[in-house]
């Protein structure tokens, strides 16, 4: 949690509105493995980080609700009835989606308004769609007593992504957002959406984001389009999800399918038992085993499943060129946005200095480089 972004926002409502809001915390996310395999309805280990969105809240007595971007400088007026999707909506669709998807379920709010900014990187992978969608979902059920609970909390979140973004995604973010642990990271089954939490301690290495500074558009049909390649291969197998697809299952049909769709939907077996292999390898304090699943994800997101760029390609065969460094992979939705690495502590600051030299004289741009605090989910900051 950041306590000067809260406090930042919390003074900036009271100058607006005049009354005191209740404040609520909603972090961003990272992954350390299990990519694309969550609306495969597979398996994920996020974390949630101490970046977020803070969300300063109060009922008013008008006929509008009105949320002000701090980030953005940007006030919106809305009426809570008839809302659809604007084109172009950038953040206030996510805002607008809440609300619909919180009505879609018969509960009627009141008015409210709003005063949000955060601190994570926008398009770095990291997930401020998630963080911004449950600090609403969750303050607008503390301050109208709604009843949610957390697990319907991230649903309604989910919906709103789906039918206001456009962005057909998984639940790993929202859940990571509501339910992360300090110090800890979430095995999650994406069937039952039930996690089990690991205490994370890479011993002499340590988490190192860069970002490539190249925004990802979720939006952009390329998301979608990998979840639809991976359904039509399921309907292929007579199966659910590809949750249930074995490397025999897939090779059985391989000659009626596009050898394209054969390595996306191998893919995402093949990660899917990574995260299992990840998990045991944090029990048996595998470091070396950590590391190079890893790699080997990487390399299946960008060769495999398409999902890469050339500047996260870059970064990853950087990193494993340098011995100092246990291993590295793209992180999130990709086409865009962070690496994740592990990185030899005492060497961590001679690293930062030398990647950021070789991607600036490689792509002209800098990348930035942030460490990771892994925090707790959504909440209530008093
Ligand atoms: C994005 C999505 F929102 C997630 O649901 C997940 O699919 C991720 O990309 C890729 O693992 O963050």
């Amino acid at each position: 949690m950041n306590k000067k972004l809260v406090k930042e926002v919390e003074r900036n409502f009271k100058s607006y509105f005049n009354t005191k809001p209740l404040m609520i915390f909603s972090p961003g996310r990272i992954n350390l493995i299990g990519e694309h395999t969550d609306y495969n309805e597979g398996y994920v280990f996020p974390a949630a980080t101490n970046k977020g969105i803070a969300l300063a809240i109060q009922k008013n007595n008008s006929d509008k609700s009105k949320v002000y971007a701090l980030n953005m400088q940007e006030m919106y007026e809305f009426s809570l009835q008839k809302l659809e999707a604007l084109k172009e909506g950038g953040w206030k669709n996510y805002i607008l989606g809440i609300v619909a998807e919180i009505q879609n379920t018969g509960i009627k709010l009141g008015n409210f308004n709003i005063v949000f900014a955060g601190n994570i990187p926008s398009g770095a992978g990291m997930s401020s769609s998630a963080a911004l969608e449950n600090s609403l979902v969750f303050g607008l059920n503390e301050l109208f007593d709604l009843g949610l609970s957390k697990k319907q909390m991230i649903l309604i979140s989910q919906k709103a992504e789906h039918n206001f973004v456009g962005v057909k995604c998984g639940i790993m973010d929202q859940y990571a957002s509501m339910f992360g642990e300090k110090g800890s990271a979430l095995l999650l089954d994406c069937r039952t959406v039930k996690s089990q939490t690991y205490k994370i301690d890479f011993k002499k290495y340590k988490l190192i984001l860069i970002n490539t500074n190249v925004k990802h558009d979720l939006s952009e049909s390329a998301y979608n389009n990998r979840r639809e390649v991976c359904e039509k291969v399921s309907n292929k197998l007579n199966i659910s999800a590809l949750r249930d697809a074995s490397k025999e299952s897939l090779n059985a049909i391989k000659n009626d399918i596009s050898e394209e769709d054969y390595q996306k939907a191998l893919y995402v077996i093949q990660e899917n038992e990574r995260v299992q292999l990840f998990a045991k390898a944090i029990q048996a304090d595998d470091i070396d085993e950590l590391g190079n699943l890893l790699y080997q994800s990487h390399h299946g997101l960008s060769s495999q499943y398409k999902v890469s760029c050339k500047e996260l390609d870059f970064l990853v065969e950087n990193a494993k060129a340098n011995s100092n460094v246990l291993g590295a992979r793209m992180m999130g939705g990709g086409f865009g946005g962070c690496t994740i690495n592990l990185i030899l502590k005492t060497e961590v600051q001679k690293f930062r200095r030398d990647v950021s030299k070789k991607f600036k004289k490689e792509f002209g741009r800098d990348c930035s480089i942030y460490k990771v605090k892994l925090s707790e989910g959504t909440q209530v900051i008093d």
